[in-house]
């Protein structure tokens, strides 16, 4: 079987014991890298010393439970320019149709293409022949271009984690036409939806520069290449089991007791302004507003982790959604009940499993998200018995699947209000045959099919 090389900006490597970290992706994508002798390569995470920054780069490579490692350190200019600078200022915001917050600076573009030059650099001496190299995300679409140009011939497959956007939204990147030509130099481009894909497919043929064909085939500046859908998944097993075992852990019960009694309305997710979240705090207001019964009885347990914070509009979110949950909670709250719970700190996959179950609703609504692993977990989660009710983003990947989930628009606050009042007065019968629908479908499309597709996909290509 030929080797397989992964290509990402971060790395999750290993614990001690060479076990992979958690996370369904890292967990499967690690089974494929172990089954195919693969290489894992990208940024270690570090910065490289000042003194050092006009070194030519290196890797420094590892093996660990079968798999290499190779991880390149970044000077802080290609971090600033590459990372927080295009990648994050412009292509996230703008493929989260954000395009009040995409700020374009042309040295950080040139960063962003130098830093895929470099990765192309450092890739380029480790290929044999057969190699199929994996592609992630959108720090790195130009990465296959960059390759071919040093005359790499092996099979490229990219895969965006984030979506696809519509067509005038694209064009407002001031080199959209570079990031397309970018992607037709890959052999197999990967999307979570059919959304995403015929976006994709609308800015080819708005460009007057390529088409879908029959096959699940596209061609593009003169190229033919594979594009498909390929919606990424959880490991549905792992999270049945851990949420199982939350159940008998008395820990987890200690730490739980606080808000057992309450039926309470779950929200997991990174500190991102494409995940909603103030939004959804406005909403339980109004629910909260709305339904008087259910004050002292339900709450919103939020529990958000910080990230990218040397992002100004980061740092901007997270101050104006604490200062918004403070305001609902002096506004409602009362000595001994709290209507939102906010919390800015990651949890075990243990014990988030644990609260995905005892959460009667789970509250994911996105403004938009490629997929959101948080829907699908919350699903795998529940008792199926007794399980809670999904409400999700019709703005979500998730929702072209997870159709048992009772869907909204994030951006109407009264009808995300009502409902949690619906998800909450749900009949059991109805609840079970919404999640046994859901369950079904992840049973089946689980992260370990998504890694095989792909890359049976790919092999095809
Ligand atoms: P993210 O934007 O990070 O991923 P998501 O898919 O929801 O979003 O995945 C988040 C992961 O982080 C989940 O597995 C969740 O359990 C975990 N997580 C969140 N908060 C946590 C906390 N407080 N403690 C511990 N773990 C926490 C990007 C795209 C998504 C796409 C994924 C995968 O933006 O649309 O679904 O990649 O392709």
């Amino acid at each position: 079987m030929a080797r397989l090389i992964v290509v990402s900006n971060r790395v999750p490597l290993p614990d001690k014991d060479g076990s992979p970290p958690p996370g369904g992706m890292a967990i499967a994508l690690n089974a494929a890298l172990k089954r195919q002798d693969g290489l894992w390569i990208g940024w270690s995470g570090e910065v490289k010393p000042e003194e050092k920054e006009d070194e030519p780069p290196r890797l420094s490579v590892r093996e660990a439970g079968g798999i290499t490692y190779a991880l390149t350190d970044l000077a802080q200019k290609d971090l600033d320019e590459y990372y927080n600078g295009f990648a994050n200022r412009v292509l996230w915001p703008i493929f989260h149709c954000r395009v009040d917050l995409a700020e374009y600076a042309r040295h950080e573009m040139s960063g962003y293409y130098r830093v895929n030059r470099l990765f192309a650099d450092l890739l380029m001496p480790l290929l044999q022949e057969d190699d199929v190299i994996w592609v992630h995300d959108y720090h790195l679409i130009p990465l296959a271009e960059e390759l071919r140009k040093r005359g790499c011939r092996n099979r490229i497959g990219f895969f965006l984690h984030i979506p696809w956007p519509p067509a005038d939204i694209l064009f407002t990147v001031p080199i959209y036409d570079t990031l397309l030509r970018g992607l037709s130099s890959y052999d197999l481009v990967g999307f979570h939806t059919d959304y995403d894909l015929s976006n994709f497919a609308e800015c080819l043929r708005r460009e007057g520069c390529g088409d879908l064909l029959e096959g699940g085939y596209c061609r593009a500046y003169g190229r033919v290449f594979r594009c498909g859908v390929f919606p990424i998944s959880i490991d549905t097993a792992e999270f049945e089991t851990l949420a199982e075992q939350s159940a008998g852990d008395k820990a987890l019960r200690m730490t739980y007791r606080r808000i057992e009694g309450y039926d309470v309305a779950i929200g997991v997710d990174r500190l991102d302004y494409s995940k909603g979240i103030d939004q959804r705090v406005e909403a339980f207001r109004r629910f909260l507003h709305a339904n008087a019964h259910r004050v002292g009885k339900t709450l919103l347990l939020q529990i958000t982790p910080k990230s990218r914070t040397e992002v100004p509009e980061y740092m901007a979110m997270q101050k104006d959604i604490a200062e918004l949950t403070g305001r609902v909670n002096g506004e409602l709250g009362t000595i001994d009940w709290m209507p939102v719970h906010y919390i800015n700190q990651s949890l075990e996959r243990r014990e988030l499993a644990g609260l995905y179950r005892m959460a009667r609703v789970g509250l994911v609504t996105p403004l938009r998200d490629g997929m959101n692993l948080v829907a699908k977990e919350y699903v795998a989660a529940q008792h199926p018995q007794d399980p809670g009710v999904l409400i999700l983003s019709r703005f979500a990947g998730a929702a072209r699947e997870l159709d048992g989930a009772i869907l909204v628009n994030p951006y109407d606050p009264e009808a995300v209000a009502n409902a949690i009042e619906r998800a909450l007065v749900m009949p059991l019968d109805a609840r079970v045959e919404r999640w046994n629908a859901m369950m079904t479908r992840l049973r089946e499309h689980d992260v370990y099919r998504w890694c095989d597709e792909f890359l049976s996909g790919l092999r095809q290509a």
